[in-house]
């Protein structure tokens, strides 16, 4: 049977497990990422398991998410996060150098490597052939550990570009358009792989901004060949012999094939507040605009950003619509200085913010009372912004920046030509010199720490019986956003679990936190897809923290479900899905907790008498983390 490149790359770093999709598998992981909002945390986690140095080929160390730096937290962060990379052995990007998905596609991504990254959008370095996943910081610290990743084996379904991209479509409306034929929940348990005639025509920046945003189909990951466009965009960053070919057999089977045919997109936009809610940018035609903000892990290539600044170029944008551009790495924006794209962008009004993720996570740039935002970025969960009423809609840089002229949407077809598509210049100014690589030995490094960073509490394990009451009753889709709100104040803490914990559930019922206070454990109940979104591990974290014991839901997302396994939360599968309707809100619930199999069906009983049946799909080796109180206790437990 020939082979795709997912199966070639699974196939090289098995563990353990068999390819069955489905099986559990686990995988060795050759490089690993961090970023500062979830990066704390990992690392506390590697001290406490104890090892000299990481045992990764690469492990990199950034801080984009929060670099605001309003009082003395932030900073104390950065300072641990640095003297803790210098100790241990991993590599630190400095505060302000750049976003981590862009800098690690620019400077450390390689194809066929596999990469782990505590932020859900490490599937950007699918773009240049890397098996690369989101995943929990605890999952990333096992790795550096020199753990094998444990995921279930995906299916593969095959992407088959056709035609090439005319008129104003962009890479973005490539995923814009997948992502409204097969919703937020379509990708859950697969990796889309691309391929076929269509792959050539786009460049790795376009690739990337298409498997960045797979991560909204609830995908494991996203991948392309490596071929000789990877090669090209390598030895511009100095790196060619990082490259290798990847290429799928040409008679390599796949689990399903979606065909697109690039040459028949149009400017697509999603709609509040999800970003599967996707229709023609000329639909929505005369909608005025307060708020343009380009940039994200998405769109802050130097080809967006050029072609941004050439739309800009010699035009005014109207003093009603805010402009604001965040470059995803100081080598974007040196490119653009030189020659001299950065002057047309200022001109026309727009601002120049610092190359992090900046209004993406709401870290600043939130938009009016009620105002519409036109975004560059993959998320438009409501509130996310920091504006509860903002309406926010999701597109491409060329289509932000035409809108942001406009000051309102209006039909493509009126645009006009637009400018040519953007490659690399052949001289691309390096940055590598701002990376602080650790030295040999680290052993002499003093680490950090400052009054914020609060050691980690150990849990105890799952009772016989789970005695509790639902402690939250939430409707499908609920996001990590929802459960644990970002924004300045709230990541500041991500730290100091007692104190991140007072905010869990904060936009959705404040009233959350008091209440669970009053329970000895609780339980949250949900609909489908539950914790979709982000990878911050702190959204299971800090519900244990709170007593949370149990979710019990319609179905969950990937990485939310490993964290709450990872702290463990037992995650419940209810077997009726109309069960949901017969559960309220502050209704007590036993879990005969000991009697849990993987894969069996037990029976709660609510405090009324009513039964409810749940099941699970926890392997063995989930469940025995489950019991022993977290994935920390289990491998103290099996190291003792
Ligand atoms: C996000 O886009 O939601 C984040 C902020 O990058 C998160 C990580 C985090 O919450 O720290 C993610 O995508 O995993
Ligand atoms: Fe940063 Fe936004 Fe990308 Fe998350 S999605 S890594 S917040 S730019």
């Amino acid at each position: 049977m020939g082979k795709n490149i997912t199966r070639k790359i699974i196939e090289r770093h098995l563990k353990s497990g068999s390819m069955e999709p489905g099986a559990e598998i686990g995988l060795e992981i050759d490089q690993t990422l961090t970023q500062d909002a979830t990066g704390t945390m990992a690392y506390l986690q590697f001290e406490a398991i104890g090892l000299d140095r990481v045992k990764t080929e690469l492990s990199v160390s950034y801080v984009d998410h929060n670099t605001l730096q309003m009082g003395f937290r932030n900073p104390d962060d950065h300072r641990y996060l640095r003297t803790v990379a210098q100790r241990y052995g991993v590599i630190f990007s400095p505060p302000g150098t750049g976003i981590c998905h862009q800098l690690h596609l620019e400077n450390f991504a390689r194809p066929g490597r596999t990469l782990i990254g505590s932020d859900s959008h490490t599937p950007t370095a699918g773009g240049i052939g890397s098996l690369a996943m989101g995943a929990g910081g605890l999952s990333v610290a096992l790795a550096m550990a020199g753990e094998p990743y444990a995921i279930s084996m995906p299916k593969v379904v095959k992407v088959n570009l056709t035609g090439k991209l005319t008129g104003w479509a962009a890479a973005k409306d490539v995923i814009l358009h997948l992502l409204g034929k097969l919703t937020v929940k379509g990708g859950v348990g697969k990796v889309f792989e691309y391929a076929g005639p269509g792959v050539e025509s786009l460049s790795v920046p376009e690739r990337a901004c298409i498997t960045n945003m797979g991560a909204e189909l609830g995908a494991t990951t996203s991948i392309f060949p490596s071929d000789e466009r990877t090669r090209d965009f390598l030895s511009k960053m100095g790196r060619e012999d990082d490259w290798e070919e990847l290429l799928p057999d040409a008679d390599a089977e796949y689990d399903k094939v979606i065909d697109i045919d690039l040459s028949a997109l149009e400017p697509l936009v999603a709609q509040p507040h999800m970003p599967d809610l996707v229709v023609p940018v000329r639909e929505l035609a005369g909608l005025k605009i307060d708020q343009c903000a380009i940039g994200s892990c998405t769109n802050s290539s130097y080809s967006d950003l050029k072609t941004t600044a050439l739309v800009l170029d010699g035009k005014r944008i109207p003093a009603s619509t805010d402009v604001l551009i965040s470059p995803g790495s100081k080598q974007v924006v040196k490119m653009l200085a030189a020659e001299n794209l950065i002057e047309p962008m200022l001109d026309a009004g727009a601002r120049m913010l610092e190359c992090t993720c900046g209004p993406c996570i709401g870290m600043g740039g939130s938009p009016v009372s009620a105002g519409v935002s036109v975004r560059t970025f993959n998320r438009n969960f409501e509130g996310r912004s920091g504006t509860q009423d903002a309406q926010i809609y999701l597109a491409s840089a060329e289509t932000a920046a035409r809108l942001a002229l406009e000051g309102q949407f209006t039909d493509p077809a009126t645009w006009g030509e637009r400018p040519e598509r953007i490659e690399l210049p052949d001289e691309v100014p390096s940055i590598r010199h701002l990376f602080v690589f650790p030295p040999e030995n680290g052993d002499g490094v003093e680490i950090l720490r400052g009054p914020n960073i609060v050691p980690l509490e150990k849990f105890d394990k799952l009772p016989v019986t789970i005695e509790a009451q639902v402690a939250l009753k939430v409707g499908d889709n609920i996001t990590t956003d929802h459960i644990l709100p970002a924004g300045p104040q709230i990541t500041a803490l991500r730290s100091n679990i007692p104190a991140i914990s007072e905010h869990i559930f904060g936009r959705v019922d404040e009233e959350f936190v008091g209440r669970i206070r009053g329970m000895d454990q609780g339980v949250v109940l949900g609909g489908e897809n539950y914790g979709q979104g982000s990878s911050r591990e702190h959204a299971a974290l800090a519900p244990r923290h709170l007593g949370v014991r149990a979710v019990v839901v319609k179905s969950l997302a990937r990485i939310h479900r490993a964290n709450l396994v990872n702290f463990g939360i037992l995650p419940l599968l209810l077997v009726n899905p109309e069960d949901y309707d017969a559960v309220a809100q502050g209704d007590g619930l036993t879990i005969p907790a000991s009697e849990i199999t993987p894969g069996g069906t037990v029976t709660m009983r609510t405090g009324s008498g009513k039964s409810v049946e749940v099941t699970n799909d926890l392997t063995a080796n989930e469940l025995e983390i489950i019991k022993s109180g977290g994935l920390l206790n289990a491998v103290r437990s099996r190291q003792s």
